[in-house]
């Protein structure tokens, strides 16, 4: 394969940007032609982890499938990307210990809640904010900033070309490329 596998772990609320900053940092990828995968709600939480919802524990059960199934990725050779809220240290060290220290890169997509409940893409906040939805990331559930990210990725202030460039620059080294 002439490729190392790494885990680019990415965290942060609802709406932060993590999916379309994995779409196109994947794109970038490609073109140099390097084998990369995306883990993410549309592909997890849709098929492996339909049993599971937004209480404390499904959170934790999503993330330590999410993370056994990176494992297998990344001792593959493959770059892969998990796009998921993972809103705690606890979990994050979860998956890091699952996945290895050594191929685990954690990078914070740090867009502010209100920009993120301004976006409200899919009006999630709107209806967590009417109660309509409960355990909300940011709203009824926690979310924990990250300690020690090896990268942070405000998208109220970065444009995706930037975040993507950002990435690139710490992933390419990463896989000796
Ligand atoms: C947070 C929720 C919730 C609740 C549904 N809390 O913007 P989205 O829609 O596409 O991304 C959110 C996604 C979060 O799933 P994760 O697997 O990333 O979460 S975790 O890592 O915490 O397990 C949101 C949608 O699911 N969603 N209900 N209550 N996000």
């Amino acid at each position: 394969l002439g490729q190392r596998g790494v885990m680019l772990w990415l965290t942060g609320l609802s709406g932060s940007g993590k999916s379309t900053i994995a779409i196109a940092l994947e794109r970038e990828l490609h073109q140099r032609g390097l084998l990369c995968r995306i883990l993410d709600g549309d592909n997890i939480r849709s098929g492996i982890n339909n049993n599971l919802g937004f209480s404390a524990e499904d959170r934790v059960e999503n993330i330590r499938r999410i993370a056994e199934i990176g494992k297998l990725f990344v001792d593959t050779g493959i770059i892969t990307i998990a796009a998921f809220i993972s809103p705690s240290n606890e979990l994050r060290q979860m998956a890091t210990r699952i996945i290895g220290e050594g191929d685990f890169l954690e990078i914070y997509v740090s867009t502010p809640l209100e920009e993120c409940e301004k976006r409200d893409v899919k009006g999630l906040y709107a209806k967590a904010r009417r109660g309509e939805i409960r355990n909300f990331t940011g709203i009824s559930a926690p979310f924990e900033a990250p300690e020690h990210p090896v990268l942070s990725l405000d998208t109220s202030r970065l444009s995706l070309e930037e975040s993507v460039n950002a990435l690139l620059e710490l992933v390419l080294p990463a896989v000796g490329k």
